[in-house]
């Protein structure tokens, strides 16, 4: 990606005025619609602020390729040439229950590789930053390498509360045994803000069942730089165009946690 500098600079520019856009759209009356079920939201400003990077992005840059979670992108089958893949409110339960809480987080990927990860905390006006092979940043200040000797039984472990509910991969006694094992737990609501939670070294590792390509995309080559090592619970790769599970972490933690979840009852 030849002009990965002036991407960079104009990504940044647009997610600061999507901030803005949100915040001037959050205390008028919108509309909350469900997905999936009652507790899967989406709102008509999730909509409004993908739509804002649609229209900026295919503008400047039309041959660049845009998936996003609401679906205002087009359908992106490949990671062939530039692809921003965005969700415009990543922690939309709180968005709407708390009015804080919540990022906008956009990855840059060049033929399926993560070029910038974009992380904003709107409420908060924290930009979390990461470009490959230059380092991850918190509001311009460059990030520390994680801590590389920290070991599970010392994490502070995200979770979210799926893991209280027995399902296929997991039973409930592994989740008693792990919550005993870690030094705490923490579930923020928001993936995008567990990953860059992670880089800023405030959390030690994030484990989730499941979470789509927008969410992961930016924390990715976010952690990547200050060291960390994102992959599935079985430690393949991550798919940035499916669902994954995901384990979040630096190498030795990461290492405790494969063998946990895969270790037989
Ligand atoms: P979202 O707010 O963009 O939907 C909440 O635990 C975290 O998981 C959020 O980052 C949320 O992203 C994400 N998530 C992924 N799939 C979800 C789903 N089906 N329902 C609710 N949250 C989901
Ligand atoms: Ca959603
Ligand atoms: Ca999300
Ligand atoms: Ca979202």
């Amino acid at each position: 990606m030849n002009n990965r500098d002036s991407i960079l600079k104009q990504a940044k520019q647009w997610i600061i005025e999507a901030g803005e856009l949100i915040k001037s759209e959050m205390h008028k009356p919108y509309k909350i619609d469900t997905k999936r079920d009652r507790k899967d939201l989406v709102t008509e400003i999730d909509q409004k602020t993908e739509q804002f990077f649609v229209d900026q992005i295919s503008t400047k840059y039309p041959e660049h390729k845009i998936l996003g979670e609401e679906g205002m992108g087009e359908e992106v089958h490949s990671l062939e040439g530039t692809v921003w893949i965005i969700d415009p409110i990543d922690g939309t339960m709180n968005f709407v229950h708390q009015q804080r809480f919540f990022a906008i987080s956009i990855g840059i990927y060049h033929n399926g590789i993560g070029e910038i990860g974009l992380i904003y905390d709107v409420m908060s006006n924290v930009l979390y930053e990461g470009v490959r092979g230059e380092g991850a940043y918190k509001d311009g200040k460059q990030l520390d390498p994680i801590d590389p000797d920290k070991s599970l039984t010392d994490a502070l472990v995200g979770l979210n509360n799926f893991w209280a509910i027995p399902n296929r991969r997991l039973n409930e006694k592994k989740i008693h045994d792990l919550v005993r094992k870690v030094k705490g737990t923490r579930s923020y609501g928001s993936a995008a803000l567990e990953f860059a939670y992670i880089a800023e070294g405030i959390i030690d590792a994030y484990i989730t069942m499941r979470l789509q390509p927008w969410d992961i995309a930016a924390g990715k080559i976010i952690v990547d730089e200050v060291g960390g090592i994102t992959t599935r619970v079985d430690g393949s790769e991550i798919d940035m165009l499916t669902g994954n599970t995901v384990i979040c972490s630096n190498k030795a933690i990461h290492e405790s946690l494969m063998t946990f979840i895969q270790q037989k009852e």
